[in-house]
């Protein structure tokens, strides 16, 4: 029995890095089932317990240890099932971008509350800032301000002329770090000008509809300098399990020290006389998207009522 990290799953292979190298992993039967729902049991972080067989080259995963953390969405809105994006990462990093594809800020909320969720310090990364006009640099810098001001680290960076790059220098020093979000925003360039030996697939955006087109399949964890980078496919939204609607305004960092102003303690901040948080966003103290954002998070679970327990 030795331990290892899992690199690359598809399902049916796992990817594991051991000491001795990279090794070809199948999962034993058992492991496949569960508690909790998910589309796929193992995920690319996991550190498993597995046996080498030198006979055939290939091992097999006997054991999950527990982890640290994960980042989990629903596989579809209406899916009971969880997929598990990566399991014990330092950092949940978005790349987004204001055009080709634009990356809208209700996607970025539910990242950052997934990330809250999960107890995984987000951070948002402006790609392609090459390509944008006056307008969009305003629009750009506006959303910039307005989630610094919320307290997160966002920086402004184009793979394409290698501008503000070197912030992943101490990003990723020691880290296992994970890049999400929509198709086409640059995920797996970004990788590919971390570490000049890597080529991953990279395509161009669909010229009919403006977005990306699904290049990178499967998640996978690279070596970048000292660190590690998991890039995952591109996704069009997330959808937040396991959770109680109670909790959502917690996800929603400038909410808390707000909240303590309402009227009621278990103010739901949707209809309640004397709310502190709706007095915010009337004056612009809190911005009138992330309050938005958040309405529409508590309506997935209205939707979804009779599932939850499915992911307990
Ligand atoms: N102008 C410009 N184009 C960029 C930049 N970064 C990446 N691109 C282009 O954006 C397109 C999509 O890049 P990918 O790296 O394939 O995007 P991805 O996020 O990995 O996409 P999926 O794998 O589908 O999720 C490619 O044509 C890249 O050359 C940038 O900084 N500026
Ligand atoms: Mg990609
Ligand atoms: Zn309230």
């Amino acid at each position: 029995m030795a331990q290892a990290i899992v690199i690359k799953s598809t399902g049916k292979q796992y990817l594991v890095r051991t000491d001795a190298g990279i090794i070809s992993c199948s999962l034993r039967g058992k492991l496949k089932q569960i508690g909790f729902k998910s589309t796929n049991p193992v995920a690319v972080g996991d550190v498993v317990d597995f046996d080498f067989d030198k006979n055939s080259e290939f091992g097999v995963i006997t054991k999950i240890q527990p982890r640290k953390n994960k980042i989990v969405r629903r596989s579809t809105n209406l899916s009971r099932y969880a997929h598990i994006l990566a399991a014990n990462i330092d950092y949940a990093v978005l790349v987004a971008t204001v055009k080709n594809p634009k990356t809208y800020p209700e996607f970025i909320d539910r990242f950052i509350a997934g990330a809250e969720q999960s107890n995984i310090e987000p951070i948002i990364i402006f790609n392609k800032i090459d390509i944008l006009d006056k307008d969009e640099l305003t629009e750009l810098n506006s959303l910039t301000e307005m989630y610094e001001k919320i307290g997160f680290k966002v920086f402004q960076i184009s793979v394409l002329q290698s501008l503000n790059i070197n912030i992943f220098d101490e990003i990723i020093a020691d880290k296992i770090i994970m890049l999400s979000g929509n198709s086409g925003v640059g995920k797996s360039s970004l990788v590919n000008r971390l570490n000049e030996k890597l080529d991953l697939k990279t395509s161009e955006i669909s010229e009919s509809y403006g977005g990306g087109k699904h290049t990178t399949t499967f998640a996978e964890m690279h070596q970048v300098g000292k660190g590690w980078v998991i890039d995952t496919p591109g996704i069009k939204g997330y959808g937040l399990t396991d959770f109680k609607p109670e909790d959502v305004a917690t996800y929603f960092r400038e909410f808390r020290e707000v909240s303590k102003r309402c009227k009621y303690n278990n103010c739901s901040h949707t209809h309640e006389p004397g709310c502190a948080v709706k007095s915010a966003v009337d004056s612009g103290e809190i911005h009138a998207s992330r309050y938005k954002s958040y309405i529409s998070i508590l309506n997935d679970n209205e939707e979804d009522k009779y599932r939850l327990d499915a992911y307990r």
